[in-house]
């Protein structure tokens, strides 16, 4: 069976990492049995983040490459549908989520200190003393640097803010009142876009992002409707 590693969940999310939700929705959309190995470790991940698969011995990371190599191993059923056209779309819609709105999500929840509070309690609550007090400071570091370094970092809070919320009110006016992102029927893309919406609307960090997320009643559908038809079964865990 796929083995899938990622963070625990939380929240009451299957995952609070965009990028492991997403496999996890794009297993149940492709109907692939998978589990879930507790104490899931970052540090034996291949690229040092999660997620990661182990299929049969088969180790594959980054949740891009784990889908492209789930389609070439066992068939690509929820794209063959797709025109030219709604592919391009697709690896837009892909990016904006992940490589323009996830940049302002971190913020939200490793700087700004309310997200903070929240994430720090969620992440790190069941962690004893002396670890309790150090790797939350040290995890918050690691993000800040990051940020620094791919640019958002450098910018206002309400920059960051404004970035993020021009993204959303993309999206939204992207999915319109089609069910799906790309139409009447799901494909891969919606694997992204759920993890990330759901992750912007239902983590109860109140910051500007998830208020505007909240004022298109269309993304709230749209992920109440992916929730019904691929997590009506409580998430796998080993
Ligand atoms: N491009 C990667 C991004 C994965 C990623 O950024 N994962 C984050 C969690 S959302 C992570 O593992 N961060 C740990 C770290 O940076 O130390 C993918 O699509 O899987």
């Amino acid at each position: 069976m796929i083995k899938l590693y990622q963070f625990p969940p939380a929240f009451g999310l299957p995952n609070m990492s965009p990028f492991c939700m997403k496999v996890e929705t794009y297993l149940r959309m492709a109907g692939l049995p998978y589990e879930c190995p507790r104490g899931a470790d970052l540090r034996k991940s291949p690229k040092g983040k999660m997620p990661y698969i182990d299929d049969n011995g088969k180790v594959v990371a980054d949740s891009t490459f784990i889908i492209d190599y789930l389609k070439a191993t066992y068939g690509d059923t929820l794209d063959a549908h797709l025109t030219q056209a709604q592919r391009a779309l697709g690896v837009v819609i892909q990016r904006t989520f992940e490589e323009s709105l996830y940049w302002p999500v971190v913020h939200s929840r490793w700087i700004d200190d309310i997200g903070f509070a929240k994430v720090n309690q969620a992440v790190f609550g069941r962690m004893t003393f002396p670890l309790r007090q150090v790797i939350p400071i040290v995890a918050r570091r690691g993000l800040r640097k990051q940020l620094h370094a791919q640019g958002t970092g450098r910018h206002t809070r309400d920059e960051i803010y404004a970035i993020g919320c021009r993204d959303i009110t993309a999206l939204a006016d992207l999915l319109g009142d089609q069910p799906y992102f790309l139409g009447d029927e799901p494909a891969s893309i919606d694997a992204t876009a759920y993890a990330f919406l759901a992750n912007l609307l239902w983590v109860p960090i109140d910051l500007p992002m998830r208020a505007h997320a909240a004022t298109f009643a269309n993304l709230e559908a749209y992920c109440r409707r992916m929730k019904a038809r691929y997590f009506s079964s409580t998430p796998a865990r080993a």
